[in-house]
Formats: structure tokens, C-alpha cells, sequence
């Protein structure tokens, strides 16, 4: 196969609400779009999953627009491949970082080569499961009377997980106001994205005793060592994010003991043929793994619902349908969550598995470039 063109689209669309972590807070999301076309005339999109700001990875839509322009599409560009398992060890000879942007592409060719196929994706990768498990991630909010209150409506619309962002002084107090307003059995989870420090660890084990499914990314996303160092003070499983960039890093995590579950992104990781290598070496070694979001349009979604109906995606993803965050999705049909919290895997449509609303893309576009001929 081979790709003959990429254009790329920004959009511009905004939350319902402003999600804020303890990093920073995002009430409009610029999202950047592939739209990728084969020789053959087979098209299919994806999405970038860069932030507007550099605070959860140093990548942003800028830097990943100008990292796919002037290196990555033209590594694919008019080349003839293999398949789509070709195009990760080709992006990373010779071109260091910027995951985020060589994972656009990767899963973009993936998408491609499924409707090419006339298949979808979640039967390319070798998916099992006919409809995935859904949790709700909740920013951070300012009382924990507001926080219970959206934690409440959460497991009224049917969320089989809770995940409550923290923050120094937003933590220990809001996580015990929390689980005494629900079931000690409800999964509830915290996720720091990197807010503590060594300093920290006592407040990190007076969590311990609020049955957490498991606290995610609590230290520095580059500091394996003392996440190792954390965990052996912790009954409660930590789980990592950002600091899961690489299937090495998963291998590092595992023999160091810094974590006992990996939340995987595919963006994050530098695409599909990453991301899976992560969840099968996650699986050999018992640890359990689940699909995080970056606030995607119901293109990333797509990609995030293939990847967790693999088989050792055992806990519920932080996977939205489309009406949490958008007032309208880019795709019809729209992603919708049953009221038992699951969301059906569109294993009979090929590609992506939904249609890309083009003519509305269009009207939010607010910068376009076209790669290739
Ligand atoms: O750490 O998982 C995270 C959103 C933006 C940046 C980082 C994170 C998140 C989320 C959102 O938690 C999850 C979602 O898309 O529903
Ligand atoms: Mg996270």
C-alpha cells in the first residue's frame, strides 16, 4: 500500500465545560485532523492528540503540525509499505520524540489499510470484545460538595469508574468527602498528573485507606525511580500515564515495580503498533492496562474504542460518548454510552467504524495544509 496524501485540519471545539487537571485547564480544544488518501483512492481520518498547551507533554498541536509538515509525512509519503506495522519503525530511525504527531500518522494508516480491506478496525488488530466498559474522568472542581455532586451524576448516567483529578490541598479531604458520599465498592480512582513531589509521600499514603482502584501518575513523568519508591509505601496500586511513552518505558516500569497498571494512550505511545506491544508485554506479565482519552473528537474516539477491545483491556477506559464533552461530534453516528456504561465496538463497519461529518469539519476549520500530491 502506500499513502499518496495528508491534509491536515485545525478545528476548533468547545467543552460543555472547562475540564481543568492540575497542570493547567482547557475550555476550547484546537484539534488537529488527518485526512489521509491511498494510491488507491482509500481514504480515512485521524487525529492528533496534542494539547494547546505543553503542561501534560511537551508536544502541542504546533509542534506536532510542524513535526508531521517537515518530517513525518515525508518519511510516508509515496512510499510503498507493507502494511501499516511498517510505519512506526520507520518514524523512529533517525527522528527522536514527538509521539504524539508520529502516532496521527501511524494510526491514520492503520484506519487506511482497514477500509482498504473493507474491514474494521478493532478485526485488523485482532479485537475481541463487542462493546467496551466506560469510565468518566472529572477535573478538577473547586469544593468537594461540587466534585460529589458531579461523582453522583456520574454513576447516575450508568459509569462503571470514577476518576477524580487531584492536586496538592485538593486531595486527601476531597477523596474522603467523595467516598463517603458513595459505596466503598464503587471503583474510584485519582489521577495527580504529576503534581507530587518526594516530599509528598505522606500525604500519597493517607490515601491508602479509601479503597482506590489505584492513584495514576502521581510524580515527575520522567521519574520512574521514585514512583518505585512510592509504591512500596502504598497498599493502592499506582498506575502510570505520561510516563509510559514507549514500550521500553513499560519494560522499565514492570522490572522497577514503579507501577502495577499502565493506563495506555495510543497518542501518547506513538501509535497502534506501540500501543499493542505495550498491552501484550503488560499482559505476560499480569499487569492490567486501560485506554485513556485526551479530550478527542469522535475520531480519536474511534481509535481509543479498537484499542480497548483488546483482550487485556480489563479495566474501564476513560472513553466518553461523544455528549460528555461536545455540544455536536464530527462523526455520525455520534459515540453513545448505554445506561450500563458500555459503549458498542462498530465491528461490522469497516474503517474507523463511524462516518466523518466533512461538510461540518469544513466550517470549523481554521487552518488547512495539504501534504503530498
Ligand atoms: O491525564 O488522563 C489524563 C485529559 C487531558 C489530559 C490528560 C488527561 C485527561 C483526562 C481526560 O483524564 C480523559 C477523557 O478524555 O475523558
Ligand atoms: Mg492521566
Amino acid at each position: 500500500m502506500r499513502i499518496d496524501r495528508i491534509t491536515l485540519r485545525e478545528i476548533r471545539l468547545p467543552l460543555k465545560e472547562p475540564f481543568r487537571i492540575s497542570s493547567g485547564v482547557t475550555d476550547t480544544r484546537r484539534i488537529c485532523l488527518l485526512e489521509l488518501m491511498s494510491s488507491d483512492g482509500a481514504v480515512e481520518w485521524s487525529e492528533c492528540v496534542a494539547g494547546e498547551e505543553p503542561n501534560y507533554s511537551y508536544e502541542t498541536i504546533d509542534t506536532a503540525w510542524l513535526a508531521i509538515r517537515e518530517w513525518i509525512a515525508p518519511r510516508i509519503l509515496g512510499k510503498e509499505i507493507r502494511g501499516p506495522e511498517d510505519i512506526f519503525p520507520l518514524l523512529e530511525k533517525d527522528i527522536r520524540g514527538h509521539g504524539m504527531a508520529k502516532a496521527a500518522v501511524e494510526m491514520g494508516v492503520w484506519g487506511v489499510a482497514a477500509r482498504t480491506k473493507g474491514i474494521s478496525l478493532t478485526r485488523l488488530i485482532g479485537g475481541v470484545r463487542k462493546e467496551i466498559e466506560v469510565g468518566i474522568s472529572i477535573g478538577i472542581q473547586p469544593t468537594p460538595q461540587i466534585l460529589a455532586e458531579k461523582v453522583k451524576q456520574g454513576l447516575a448516567r450508568g459509569y462503571r469508574k470514577i476518576k477524580m483529578k487531584i492536586e496538592p490541598g485538593k486531595d486527601v479531604e476531597y477523596v474522603r468527602y467523595v467516598r463517603s458520599a458513595i459505596s466503598t465498592e464503587t471503583h474510584l480512582m485519582v489521577d495527580a498528573n504529576n503534581a507530587y513531589g518526594e516530599a509528598d509521600f505522606e500525604c500519597l499514603q493517607a490515601l491508602d485507606e479509601f479503597n482506590l482502584l489505584m492513584i495514576e501518575q502521581p510524580l515527575a513523568c520522567d521519574d520512574l525511580v521514585r514512583h518505585a519508591r512510592l509504591q512500596k509505601l502504598l497498599r493502592t496500586p499506582l498506575c502510570l500515564d505520561e510516563s509510559i511513552t514507549s514500550v521500553e518505558r513499560a519494560q522499565d516500569m514492570i522490572e522497577l515495580g514503579s507501577g502495577r497498571i499502565v493506563n495506555i494512550k495510543p497518542g501518547r505511545v506513538g501509535g497502534f503498533t506501540s500501543a499493542i506491544a505495550i498491552h501484550d508485554i503488560c499482559a505476560k506479565h499480569g499487569i492490567p492496562v486501560w485506554c485513556g482519552g485526551m479530550l478527542e473528537s469522535g475520531i480519536g474516539r474511534a481509535y481509543n474504542i479498537a484499542l480497548a477491545s483488546l483482550p487485556n483491556f480489563s479495566i474501564p477506559g476513560d472513553i466518553s460518548p461523544s455528549d460528555r464533552y461536545w455540544e455536536r461530534d464530527v462523526v455520525s453516528p455520534e459515540w453513545v454510552m448505554s445506561n450500563e456504561g458500555r459503549i458498542a465496538v462498530p465491528l461490522a463497519s469497516p474503517g474507523i467504524g463511524v462516518s466523518v461529518d466533512t461538510e461540518r469539519i469544513e466550517k470549523l476549520c481554521v487552518r488547512r495544509e495539504v501534504l503530498g500530491v
